[in-house]
């Protein structure tokens, strides 16, 4: 839970005033649809409980102080100095701004201090998070009007220019646009989104979000290769993007090896299976979401190759716990599991896992129950 007594007292003590307002953006787990983003597709995540929060306000001159409560660091820049490829926790709120200036939007400097607890590097977009925040906080100290969907992209334009991380669109529409007690279908070519319910609660089940500890980092060159794999994919068969391969037989029969037929099976599978989700979504039957989640897991897992040991072994001891289906969520290559779950079996099942990981020699796993929340928005 974030702390907003210590968030404001932060604040007073930085700056010597009361912050102007605090304002929030949530991290996210993605239902399906994994790296589906970046090749015009579909994806369905829904936003967490667990935030960034910042506590803002104008400054006189034109410099961020920037100040993460839970790193105990404060960093100081002038706005004419920004400048991409900016290392450390401060440049997804410095990208912001500089994003912002980049397309125009007037702002001066700013206090902002912020404090999260959405666990890095674990795939549940912290740093989206931080970005969206500093998108809300910047609006609200400036009075700019920005449609959601422009919002999202401006926090991308942050990680993609600044921070240097060549992601989609997933993780800041879903910190952006995501609201309680649904998911977010999102049209990624279109823009089209859709809020679907997702009443886990009614119907007796519930989420639960395993971290397994092994964390990730998009800036590696890992998440890159797959994207430049599906560029070049599109490339050949003659299409803008994945997402139109109509004929996945004919279209892996034109590639030229086996990875890439793999990584563009992944990539049109998942597609299809978004919009099933979709449909049993709207249909109201959420258990007939655990075998795309299954599916779905066994595509990034043998196709895709995002896994790891330890993901691969917590989905599988989810399953054999009693979980109705599971699967990695978020960008890959370690992070957190996702498991639909029968409504308070969360703890039996970490348990579980936990007992599984300490036989195979790995470290203790954390793990939480969670419902869709909203996205991100005015705390105060
Ligand atoms: C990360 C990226 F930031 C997203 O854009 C998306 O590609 C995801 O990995 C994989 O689905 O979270």
């Amino acid at each position: 839970m974030l702390d907003l007594d210590a968030l404001r007292q932060r604040y007073l003590q930085v700056t010597g005033s009361e912050p102007e307002g605090l304002w929030f953006a949530p991290g996210r787990v993605n239902l399906i649809g994994e790296h589906t983003d970046y090749n015009d597709g579909f994806v369905l995540p829904f936003a967490l409980e667990r935030k960034a929060g910042i506590a803002a306000g104008r400054r006189d001159d034109d410099d961020l102080v920037l100040v993460s409560l839970e790193l105990d660091d404060e960093v100081r820049l002038s706005l004419d100095a920004l400048a991409p490829g900016q290392e450390g926790w401060s440049a997804y709120l410095a990208g912001v701004a500089w994003a912002l200036r980049e397309a125009g939007h007037q702002i001066g400097g700013a206090n902002l201090v912020m404090s999260s607890d959405v666990p890095l590097g674990a795939g549940l977009s912290s740093s989206a998070a931080i970005e969206c925040a500093t998108v809300s906080a910047l609006m609200g100290l400036y009075d700019l009007e920005i449609p959601p969907m422009d919002r999202a992209k401006l926090a991308q334009v942050a990680e993609n220019a600044y921070v240097g991380a060549p992601t989609g669109l997933l993780d800041q529409a879903a910190s952006t646009l995501c609201e309680a007690e649904a998911g977010l279908f999102l049209d990624c070519r279109s823009l089209e989104t859709r809020q679907v319910p997702l009443p886990l609660a009614e119907q007796g089940l519930e989420i639960l979000v395993l971290d397994t500890k092994t964390p990730h980092s998009h800036v590696d060159g890992e998440y890159g290769d797959r994207r430049r794999s599906c560029e070049e994919a599109a490339a050949i068969l003659g299409v803008p993007a994945l997402r139109d391969v109509t004929d996945l037989d004919a279209a892996l029969a034109q590639l030229p090896d086996e990875t890439m037929r793999r990584r563009v099976r992944h990539v049109v599978t998942e597609n299809e299976r978004v919009l099933e989700a979709l449909e049993v979504a709207k249909a109201g039957e959420l258990r007939s979401l655990a075998p795309l989640l299954d599916a779905s897991h066994e595509s990034m897992r043998d196709d895709y190759e995002i896994t790891v040991p330890t993901v691969d072994l917590a989905v599988a001891q989810a399953r054999r716990s009693g979980a109705l289906g599971a699967r990695m969520t978020g960008g890959g290559f370690g992070g957190c599991i996702i498991a639909l779950i029968p409504a308070g079996e969360g703890d039996r099942i970490g348990q579980e896992i936990a007992a599984a990981f300490a036989e195979a020699g790995h470290g203790a796993p954390e793990w939480f129950s969670v419902l869709p929340a909203a996205g991100a928005g005015r705390l105060a």
